[in-house]
């Protein structure tokens, strides 16, 4: 699924901003014919989670309405054109009207989905409306509200949060990516695929394009001093490109990939593609990044900032690259969904290795609901894949997090979502990242086990020494069953900031910073470990349970403002003096 673009040839407009919109707890909606446009609204920023912007909807996760008027600019003709209204992220299931037909449903939020609009428009007054439902369902992916059979399964039960999600993030609501109403011409470029290689000096792109016409592609690759144009009529070509500037986290070089259809010698359409040349794979107990073992420094991070909740927010983006770039971090995972385009963007830019996650958060495998939640799966991975593909630094797919799989139905459902992927994309490893160790059925299909152990903390409470001997004793006995290299996707610790401790004891900046620097020398001292991942970067609001003081996660390294706690400075001093 291709990014909307402005160009020549393609137009693109962004209907954020104020919208109209009302909650629905009653569920009047329907019958009051809003789907026509309705009165009696407050004003909503869009995108934004709606939890944080009133008095009255922290927690309402029901159904609310969103509504807009827009007029059709010039450069957009329906008459000669496919238009097309693109969501970045509802959460989480969406119905659309525009001008009081319903376009359709989209249910998951963190990935985006469109509607071709082209018949539906009038050139003025258009009223587009969208129906969210947010409510935490047993059924849906991630999943919430379990009934006490399901709760046996699904773990983090001795503590529920209010409310009550079977994940460890504050289930925030609303619209929260762009709204894009793009259009372009009827035959235009449907979707691109760039596969790179390195051969010698080499590098090698197979570029794959899908569009509804046999015409002539022109292909032009610029950058780091290449001017190479190319042209075929078939929906393939390989580009070579000698002495190629490879792309790394140390040089993140990107050429312009620039495809245009050509038809009685004149373009009529165009998209360009930021590429960057390199390989990743995993061989032995190895990460090599174009053939070169890579040692992953990072975080499991959220979409999280006060007010604006999970919705799309450039200056944090900006200001999270900046401070991953202070500490000395070369990646990070999108836990626990697909993060937004426009921050797969920068990292590409910026040189950031990611590890790409699939909402599949608090997955459990009883039998009620599974083959709904395996197809939902199923779809979000498609999309991630679909969306992301081209993208270097996408190092990796993550299909879940902590699964709740040491469970019988467990292993035909990853490997059919394993052979799914793979099927999509054979040129990335795929992996799962687990809380159930050596029990873990999921890791017998990973290319890499990625593990999230809490040891000082959950486990050892307050025992640093210990936590460090366990972790240690764990991850040997982990590569001595599987043999796979490891990632330590997740270790931490809450840490109140301002709260001190000599010696260092728990919740206190010292003991963060200690548990920390231990833990990181255990992973280090093994060959088999690739990485590690903090969790997290900075503190995220959550549900409200004892575990949670004020509704918030602490295991920050930075607060939720963006300020370093004293670990910050201990880990920037460790990932710079490697
Ligand atoms: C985990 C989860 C993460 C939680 C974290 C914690 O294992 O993957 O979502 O936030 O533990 O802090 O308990």
């Amino acid at each position: 699924m291709l990014y909307p673009q402005s160009n020549p040839f393609r137009q693109t407009i962004d209907l954020s901003g104020f919208w109209d919109f009302a909650f629905d707890p009653e569920q009047r909606g329907y019958s009051a014919g809003w789907v026509r446009g309705f009165a009696d609204a407050r004003p909503i920023a869009v995108p934004a989670s709606w939890n944080d912007q009133f008095e009255d909807g922290r927690d309402y996760l029901g159904a609310a309405w969103y509504q807009t008027h827009f007029d059709l600019p010039l450069g957009f003709d329906p008459g000669l054109q496919k238009i097309c209204l693109r969501f970045g992220s509802v959460n989480y299931l969406a119905e659309v009207w525009l001008n009081g037909e319903c376009l359709g449903t989209h249910e998951g939020g963190h990935l985006p989905f469109e509607f071709d609009v082209t018949a539906r428009l009038q050139r003025e007054a258009n009223i587009l409306v969208v129906r969210v439902d947010g409510e935490l369902k047993p059924d849906r992916v991630p999943p919430g509200n379990l009934t006490t059979d399901m709760q046996d399964v699904a773990t983090h039960s001795k503590y529920p949060n209010y409310p009550n999600a079977s994940f460890d993030f504050f289930p925030f609501c609303g619209i929260h990516r762009p709204v894009l109403l793009y259009a372009t011409t009827r035959e235009a470029i449907q979707d691109v695929t760039v596969i790179t290689d390195i051969v010698g000096e080499t590098g090698r792109m197979r570029v794959t394009i899908e569009h509804s016409t046999s015409t002539l592609a022109r292909f032009t690759l610029r950058g780091h001093g290449a001017n190479i144009v190319a042209e075929t009529h078939a929906n393939e070509i390989v580009l070579d490109v000698p002495r190629a500037a490879l792309w790394s986290p140390d040089a993140p070089n990107l050429y312009d990939l620039i495809i245009e259809l050509v038809r009685d010698g004149a373009v009529f359409d165009r998209y360009t593609l930021a590429i960057g040349i390199r390989t990743i794979q995993v061989a032995g107990d190895a990460l090599l990044l174009n053939g070169k073992p890579i040692h992953l420094a990072g975080f499991g991070r959220h979409e999280d900032f006060a007010i604006s909740g999970r919705g799309y927010n450039p200056p944090v983006i900006v200001k999270d690259f900046a401070l991953l770039k202070w500490i000395g971090a070369n990646s990070f995972r999108t836990s626990h969904y697909p993060y937004s385009e426009q921050m797969m963007d920068l990292a590409d830019r910026l040189g950031f290795l990611v590890i790409d996650e699939t909402p599949a958060v608090g997955l459990f495998f009883v039998e009620s609901g599974l083959e709904r939640r395996l197809e939902l799966c199923r779809q979000y991975t498609r999309d991630v894949i679909a969306r992301d593909k081209n993208h270097p630094s996408v190092i990796m797919w993550s299909l879940a997090n902590e699964p709740r799989s040491n469970h019988p139905n467990a292993k035909n459902f990853f490997r059919n979502l394993f052979d799914l992927a793979k099927s999509l994309d054979a040129t990335r490893p795929v992996t799962v990242v687990s809380n159930k160790s050596l029990e873990e059925e999921a890791f017998e299909f990973c290319d890499m086990l990625c593990l999230n152990r809490y040891n000082a903390w959950y486990h050892d409470s307050g025992q640093l020494d210990a936590g460090s001997v366990a972790l240690a004793k764990e991850i040997d006995a982990l590569h001595a069953k599987f043999n796979k290299p490891l990632l330590m996707a997740e270790f931490g610790a809450d840490t109140i900031p301002g709260w001190h401790a000599q010696p260092p004891e728990m919740f206190s900046e010292e003991f963060q910073a200690e548990l920390l620097d231990q833990q990181i020398h255990v992973l280090r001292s093994r060959p088999f470990v690739v990485g590690e991942q903090i969790w997290n970067m900075c503190d995220f609001k959550t549900g409200q349970s004892v575990r949670r003081m004020g509704s918030m996660n602490y295991k920050g390294v930075f607060t939720r403002d963006r300020r370093p706690k004293l670990a910050a400075h201990r880990l920037r001093e460790i990932w710079n003096s490697k």
